[in-house]
């Protein structure tokens, strides 16, 4: 979080009354907070709370499921008497992916408005790719803007921002030159008074180049890409909440090489509804889709009302999910199993 911290209220950082009625659940001492970056040590809070600004978190947390554990985003309840995390409120939205190191699902950000899926108008643009986003933001029901930037270093934009359309209606396109503060209006709609943003997006597309101009300051480093092939070099290391002077707070997050489907099956159901839909239309219920008669999917591509590249992008994500699924249901199953064995070699006294 910026300077002038102390002077931070809980509504700055974009409390809101679903958080408020959930203090009626616990004791009165406890006192909220918003946990704006996540450190080994613990967990940054804004406001502070009765002068906590860094609250250490106990391996406890560690235990449970990464869903349960408190994320950047979160709000939490701190009980001021052990100076300890007491609960974490129960979010409105929660991005998550498969972490590429671990295999289990990740935590990226909890109680976002609006994710700026952010692409710049070169090799980096990926539709498949920004389809994976999609996915998971839509189904976390959180408000979707691609962001297409570095339009100042693009010879064919109307190219890039043509195939962005591609993606579906329900998708804002902005167009930005991220270095000129003066060119994000486009932006401001989504940045006001109560919203929370999350940065998604690979490395050196210029997610801390938009933090920085949309705050109006250096706040955030950032560092030129290679340019023989566009790619970052993974400049911003930790995820960090930004209060804005339009009023909402912004989450600066590293550039993701991967970012894989934690669950799917749900996920990808939301932006690929129209292809579930036509799929109801089939001969068969059980149309792969492929060479069946009667196959109201491939009819829609062959009169040119469904993109082929959006049906394989839907079936590689739906695979994929269902690997990871069975993976992270096999992991935990070991969990347990291991949990077990400990508990039952344990010399009895
Ligand atoms: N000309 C131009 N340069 C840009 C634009 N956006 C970003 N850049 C430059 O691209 C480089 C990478 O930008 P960063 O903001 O560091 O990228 P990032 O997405 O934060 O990267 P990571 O922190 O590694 O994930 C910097 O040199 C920026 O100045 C733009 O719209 N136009
Ligand atoms: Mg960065
Ligand atoms: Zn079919």
């Amino acid at each position: 979080m910026t300077d002038g911290d102390t002077e931070i209220t809980l509504l700055d950082v974009g409390w809101k009354p679903v958080f408020q009625q959930q203090l009626i659940d616990y004791p009165e001492a406890w006192l909220p907070a918003r946990v704006v970056a996540v450190q080994r040590s613990g967990l940054t809070l804004a406001p502070p709370v009765s002068g906590i600004r860094e609250l250490p978190v106990g391996g406890k947390w560690f235990l449970g499921a990464p869903e349960e554990r408190p994320t950047v985003g979160d709000w939490i309840l701190v009980d001021p008497e052990s100076q300890s995390l007491a609960a974490v409120l129960e979010r409105t939205s929660l991005i998550k992916r498969i972490s590429p190191s671990s295999g289990d699902v990740q935590l990226i950000a909890a109680n976002i408005d609006t994710a700026f899926i952010v692409t710049s108008c070169n090799d980096d643009f990926n539709l498949a790719r920004l389809e994976r986003y999609l996915s998971v933001v839509l189904a976390a029901e959180i408000q979707p803007v691609v962001v297409l930037t570095k339009t100042d270093l693009c010879a064919d934009l109307d190219g890039f921002i043509d195939e962005a359309r591609t993606l579906g209606s329900a998708v804002p396109i902005e167009a930005v030159n991220a270095t000129d503060p003066l060119a994000l209006d486009g932006l401001a709609a989504w940045c006001g008074a109560g919203q929370s943003i999350a940065l998604l997006g690979s490395s050196g597309v210029g997610k801390s180049t938009l933090v920085n101009s949309l705050l109006g300051a250096e706040i955030q480093l950032t560092k030129a890409i290679r340019e023989d092939d566009s790619k970052g070099r993974h400049t911003t290391t930790h995820r960090s909440l930004h209060l804005l002077p339009q009023g909402g707070v912004i989450l600066d997050s590293p550039g993701m090489r991967e970012f894989q489907l934690a669950d799917a099956t749900e996920e990808a159901g939301e932006l690929f509804a129209d292809i579930d839909a036509l799929a109801e239309l089939c001969k068969f219920n059980d149309c792969a889709h492929a060479s069946e008669p009667g196959c109201a999917v491939q009819a829609a591509i062959a009169d040119g009302s469904l993109d082929e590249r959006r049906l394989k992008s839907y079936e590689k994500l739906k695979r994929e999910g269902r690997f990871n699924e069975a993976s992270i249901a096999e992991r935990r199953a070991r969990a347990r199993q291991f949990g077990k064995m400990v508990k039952a070699h344990k010399p009895t006294r």
